[in-house]
């Protein structure tokens, strides 16, 4: 019989297996990345066993003095990172910033336009996520499949038509920078506000690298912390707006949407971004020449890589059109048996009907830009992919070229002091 101390072992020895596999990958899922030691060792203070409810010297509890002048700091650093009014960096996650967003922007009932699903709009803008839950009334804007963008007139056309009193924006397929500024007449004739769902690019925003949404018209920017932004597993929102909104924002956050708001990971989202007002331009410059290395390396090998006419892409994401090498699900686990790891993806004309076999593949160079690879080892991706998936080459020594290019990467970069990557064993004594 398994004893109760074998059954915890027995997890302590699948997340070990999970760390030699992911040592071994080559880690492309867009929405993922790992943390330097200095975020990471926040982790595992005592700070991720206490509560904090309410806003900094403004708390239910005791004992939140260190809380108050770390959260203190988060704001601060944020706010010169992203040259924001305001910052509020408790949401636990990005989905968290988002229902916090519609919790202080909007009642029920209220109008909002949004990215279609297919057009790489995130769950928690759909009728079955968090925009449907808040009974919200929601309409898509049209999206323009050869620019992999919001179609302009028509998205005009829409705002000025249903008059929302929210327009979203920014998507988990976030190929281009959202016009923003070419929607912004309509925007303000109808007088709605712009919530920006920068999660996927968030790293590059801080970088400068994408576009500049509080600059362009957005009045918050909501994302998760942990993408192209390196950090933790936590969400930010970060404000240039009236104080009226951002307090029913505010509100939105405690106690709209959350009680604690993880302090170990808070403490951890401030040491990364510190870490990213000194190395954020140069991280966010590589990791969207990687992008685009790969997207024309995957072209040559005879893939179709979607944004051809825009130049494949201008963010870290790249999405394959894989119809004619078996659809997005049997070339997804295809790679991943070969230890490359990425994610089947809706492509625009897809529907929720093919959602667990659609067209495509979405490839993120974030994490692996992040651990030191160029372009030369974005060109070996690429031949790599194109003798799986094309050339029908042999999985097992496919797998084997994948477990050597990345064992010559194993420190993060773009971080304070010297780390191993995917070796968390060590440092929590495990
Ligand atoms: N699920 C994430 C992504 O992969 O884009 C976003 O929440």
């Amino acid at each position: 019989m398994t004893t109760n101390l074998e059954k915890a072992l027995k997890i302590r020895e699948i997340a070990k297996e999970h760390n030699e596999y992911f040592k071994d990958s080559i880690p492309l899922i867009a929405s993922e990345n790992v943390m330097s030691p200095l975020a990471l060792e926040m982790l595992l203070t005592d700070l991720g066993s206490r509560y904090a409810e309410g806003l900094p010297h403004h708390r239910y509890y005791q004992g939140n003095q260190f809380v108050d002048q770390i959260e203190d700091l988060a704001i601060e650093y944020a706010n010169s990172l992203f040259k924001s009014k305001q910052a509020d960096p408790r949401p636990i996650s990005g989905t968290n910033a988002n229902i916090a967003a519609i919790y202080g922007l909007t009642k029920p009932g209220d109008k909002i336009t949004v990215p279609p699903l297919s057009g790489g709009g995130h769950i928690s803008a759909a009728k079955f996520g968090a925009v449907g839950l808040r009974g919200l009334d929601s309409s898509d804007y049209p999206f323009d499949n050869d620019e992999m963008n919001l179609d302009v007139d028509a998205a005009i056309k829409l705002i000025r038509e249903k008059k929302p009193k929210v327009c979203l924006f920014g998507q988990s397929v976030f190929l281009f920078p959202t016009p923003i500024k070419d929607l912004m007449d309509a925007i303000r004739e109808v007088d709605a506000k712009v919530w920006y769902d920068g999660a996927h690019v968030l790293g590059l925003i801080a970088g400068g690298r994408f576009q500049d949404p509080l600059r362009e018209g957005a009045d918050i920017i909501t994302a998760s912390t942990h993408k192209t932004f390196p950090g933790p597993q936590h969400g930010i929102i970060l404000g240039n707006t009236g104080d009226e909104t951002w307090k029913s924002v505010q509100r939105g956050v405690f106690p709209g949407s959350l009680s604690n708001h993880h302090l170990n990971a808070m403490a951890a989202l401030a040491v990364t971004l510190a870490e990213e007002l000194e190395y954020g331009a140069v991280y966010a410059s590589r990791i969207i020449e990687n992008a685009k290395t790969l997207a024309q390396s995957l072209n040559e090998e005879g893939f179709k890589v979607l944004g051809e006419k825009k130049g494949f892409t201008e963010s870290h994401t790249l999405v394959v059109d894989v119809r004619a090498q078996g659809g997005g699900k049997q070339s997804a686990e295809l790679l991943e048996k070969c230890n490359i790891v990425l994610n089947k993806n809706l492509l625009p004309w897809d529907t929720s009907k093919n959602s667990q076999d659609p067209s495509g593949l979405r490839i993120g160079t974030q994490e692996v830009t992040r651990i030191g690879f160029g372009k030369s080892e974005m060109k070996e991706i690429a031949k790599i992919m194109g003798d799986l998936l094309i050339r029908h080459a042999d999985p097992e020594s496919i797998r084997s070229r994948a477990e050597t290019l990345k064992s010559n990467f194993r420190e993060i970069k773009y971080c304070f002091g010297k780390h191993e990557a995917y070796k968390y064993i060590e440092i929590i004594k495990m």
